[in-house]
């Protein structure tokens, strides 16, 4: 979730993503969703543009908690990821191998 009264939303992704990597490397060969929050409040909707622009393989989300908008949107994109991984998709979650059983 970034919030998108950020003034500096793409360098504060950027934070994220060099802390997974350092830090929880296997969370980023996970399939991911960005939340962009306070979609609400004013200019937010160009900021969510802008970081699209800025992150074109990511599926980006603008959400409210005030308005609820975009809650919809995003309960559907998790739905879908959760199925793509139920079908074997390449969702970076499906590399699981069961343990070998103990002798
Ligand atoms: N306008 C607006 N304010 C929000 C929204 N979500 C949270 N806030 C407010 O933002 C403030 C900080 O919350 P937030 O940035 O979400 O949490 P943080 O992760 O602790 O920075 C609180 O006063 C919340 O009430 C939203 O969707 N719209
Ligand atoms: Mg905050």
């Amino acid at each position: 979730m970034l919030d998108l009264t950020d003034e500096n939303i793409i360098h504060t992704y950027e934070i994220v993503l060099n802390e997974l990597e350092h830090y929880a490397n296997e969370m980023l060969q996970k399939p991911r969703i960005i939340l962009g929050t306070k979609l609400d409040l004013p200019g937010t909707k160009d900021v969510l543009e802008q970081f699209r622009n800025e992150n074109r393989d990511e599926i980006v989300i603008g959400v409210s908690s005030f308005s609820s908008e975009g809650l919809e949107e995003v309960k559907a994109s998790f739905y879908t990821m959760v199925q793509s991984h139920a079908r074997g998709g390449n969702t970076g979650v499906s590399d699981y191998t069961e343990p070998e059983d103990a002798p």
